[in-house]
Protein backbone atom coordinates (compact mmCIF):
# COMPACT_ATOMS: atom_id res chain seq x y z
CA UNK A 1 0.00 0.00 0.00
CA UNK A 2 2.84 2.42 0.58
CA UNK A 3 4.24 1.74 -2.47
CA UNK A 4 1.26 2.56 -4.46
CA UNK A 5 0.00 5.36 -2.23
CA UNK A 6 3.39 7.57 -3.11
CA UNK A 7 2.46 7.53 -6.77
CA UNK A 8 -0.44 9.35 -8.58
CA UNK A 9 -3.21 7.16 -10.07
CA UNK A 10 -1.65 5.84 -13.21
CA UNK A 11 -3.96 4.75 -16.31
CA UNK A 12 -2.57 2.58 -18.82
CA UNK A 13 -3.08 4.01 -22.12
CA UNK A 14 -0.92 1.16 -24.33
CA UNK A 15 1.79 -1.47 -23.56
CA UNK A 16 3.71 -4.06 -25.48
CA UNK A 17 6.90 -4.99 -26.37
CA UNK A 18 9.19 -2.72 -28.74
CA UNK A 19 12.47 -3.17 -29.85
CA UNK A 20 14.12 -0.32 -27.65
CA UNK A 21 17.92 1.62 -27.55
CA UNK A 22 18.76 4.46 -25.16
CA UNK A 23 21.22 6.22 -27.29
CA UNK A 24 21.40 9.41 -24.65
CA UNK A 25 21.52 9.98 -21.02
CA UNK A 26 21.50 13.81 -20.20
CA UNK A 27 22.89 14.48 -23.55
CA UNK A 28 25.82 12.46 -23.25
CA UNK A 29 25.80 10.05 -26.58
CA UNK A 30 25.80 6.22 -25.39
CA UNK A 31 26.70 3.04 -27.06
CA UNK A 32 24.08 2.32 -28.94
CA UNK A 33 22.31 -1.47 -27.37
CA UNK A 34 18.91 -3.11 -28.60
CA UNK A 35 16.79 -4.80 -26.32
CA UNK A 36 13.24 -6.08 -26.15
CA UNK A 37 11.19 -4.41 -23.99
CA UNK A 38 8.10 -4.36 -22.20
CA UNK A 39 6.54 -0.27 -22.40
CA UNK A 40 3.94 0.56 -20.57
CA UNK A 41 2.68 4.37 -21.55
CA UNK A 42 0.39 6.33 -19.35
CA UNK A 43 -0.77 10.13 -19.97
CA UNK A 44 2.46 11.51 -19.26
CA UNK A 45 5.35 8.85 -19.28
CA UNK A 46 6.51 5.62 -20.50
CA UNK A 47 7.85 2.53 -18.47
CA UNK A 48 10.01 0.34 -19.40
CA UNK A 49 10.51 -3.09 -18.14
CA UNK A 50 12.14 -6.60 -19.14
CA UNK A 51 8.48 -8.50 -18.85
CA UNK A 52 4.72 -8.24 -19.17
CA UNK A 53 3.78 -9.93 -15.58
CA UNK A 54 2.61 -7.25 -13.55
CA UNK A 55 5.44 -5.40 -13.63
CA UNK A 56 4.08 -2.74 -10.72
CA UNK A 57 3.57 -5.36 -8.45
CA UNK A 58 6.97 -6.41 -7.87
CA UNK A 59 8.54 -4.79 -4.48
CA UNK A 60 10.97 -2.10 -5.03
CA UNK A 61 11.24 -2.65 -8.63
CA UNK A 62 11.86 1.04 -10.42
CA UNK A 63 11.46 0.37 -14.02
CA UNK A 64 13.29 3.41 -15.88
CA UNK A 65 10.83 5.88 -16.24
CA UNK A 66 10.38 8.51 -19.63
CA UNK A 67 8.57 11.81 -18.59
CA UNK A 68 6.80 12.68 -21.59
CA UNK A 69 6.10 16.36 -20.89
CA UNK A 70 8.21 18.69 -23.56
CA UNK A 71 9.70 15.07 -24.79
CA UNK A 72 9.73 15.35 -28.77
CA UNK A 73 9.37 12.16 -30.96
CA UNK A 74 10.48 11.70 -34.82
CA UNK A 75 11.16 9.40 -37.35
CA UNK A 76 14.55 8.45 -37.65
CA UNK A 77 16.45 6.75 -40.57
CA UNK A 78 19.71 7.98 -40.04
CA UNK A 79 20.24 6.22 -36.57
CA UNK A 80 19.88 3.06 -37.81
CA UNK A 81 19.67 1.26 -40.75
CA UNK A 82 16.49 -0.87 -38.98
CA UNK A 83 13.27 0.10 -40.92
CA UNK A 84 10.69 1.49 -38.84
CA UNK A 85 12.70 3.21 -36.21
CA UNK A 86 11.37 6.25 -34.32
CA UNK A 87 13.20 8.63 -31.77
CA UNK A 88 11.89 9.67 -28.46
CA UNK A 89 14.40 13.42 -26.67
CA UNK A 90 12.80 14.18 -23.48
CA UNK A 91 13.70 17.50 -22.31
CA UNK A 92 16.40 15.95 -19.76
CA UNK A 93 18.31 15.02 -22.88
CA UNK A 94 17.95 11.50 -23.00
CA UNK A 95 17.31 9.68 -26.23
CA UNK A 96 15.69 6.62 -26.83
CA UNK A 97 14.82 4.64 -30.40
CA UNK A 98 11.65 2.38 -30.64
CA UNK A 99 11.41 -0.41 -33.48
CA UNK A 100 9.80 -2.98 -34.43
CA UNK A 101 9.42 -5.03 -37.92
CA UNK A 102 5.46 -4.73 -38.25
CA UNK A 103 4.72 -2.12 -39.96
CA UNK A 104 0.76 -1.27 -38.10
CA UNK A 105 2.41 -1.66 -34.76
CA UNK A 106 5.01 0.54 -34.84
CA UNK A 107 2.76 3.00 -35.95
CA UNK A 108 -0.20 2.73 -33.59
CA UNK A 109 2.71 3.07 -31.10
CA UNK A 110 3.66 6.33 -32.86
CA UNK A 111 0.57 8.03 -32.79
CA UNK A 112 -0.66 6.65 -29.52
CA UNK A 113 2.93 8.53 -27.75
CA UNK A 114 2.58 11.21 -30.50
CA UNK A 115 -0.91 12.02 -28.90
CA UNK A 116 0.26 11.81 -25.43
CA UNK A 117 2.58 14.94 -25.86
CA UNK A 118 0.30 16.63 -27.64
CA UNK A 119 -2.38 16.64 -24.82
CA UNK A 120 0.50 17.69 -22.07
CA UNK A 121 2.47 21.04 -21.07
CA UNK A 122 5.32 21.90 -22.96
CA UNK A 123 7.30 21.89 -19.67
O1 LIG B 1 24.82 2.81 -35.09
P1 LIG B 1 25.64 1.57 -34.93
O2 LIG B 1 26.78 1.73 -34.00
O3 LIG B 1 26.03 0.94 -36.24
O4 LIG B 1 24.66 0.55 -34.18
C1 LIG B 1 24.87 -0.84 -34.18
C2 LIG B 1 25.52 -1.25 -32.89
O5 LIG B 1 24.75 -0.83 -31.79
C3 LIG B 1 25.63 -2.76 -32.83
O6 LIG B 1 26.21 -3.14 -31.60
P2 LIG B 1 27.80 -3.32 -31.45
O7 LIG B 1 28.37 -1.93 -31.55
O8 LIG B 1 27.98 -3.94 -30.12
O9 LIG B 1 28.21 -4.16 -32.60
C4 LIG B 1 24.27 -3.40 -32.93
O10 LIG B 1 24.42 -4.81 -32.92
C5 LIG B 1 23.58 -2.98 -34.21
O11 LIG B 1 22.28 -3.52 -34.23
C6 LIG B 1 23.52 -1.48 -34.34
O12 LIG B 1 23.07 -1.08 -35.61
P3 LIG B 1 21.55 -0.92 -36.11
O13 LIG B 1 21.67 -0.41 -37.49
O14 LIG B 1 20.95 -2.28 -35.98
O15 LIG B 1 20.84 0.06 -35.22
Amino acid sequence: ADIISTQEPTVVAKEGYLLKAKIADGGKKLRKNWSTSWIVLTARKMEFYKESKQPAMKPGYKPECVDLCGARIEWTSEKSSKKNVFQITTVSGNEFLFQSDIDFLILDWFHAIKNAIDRLPKE
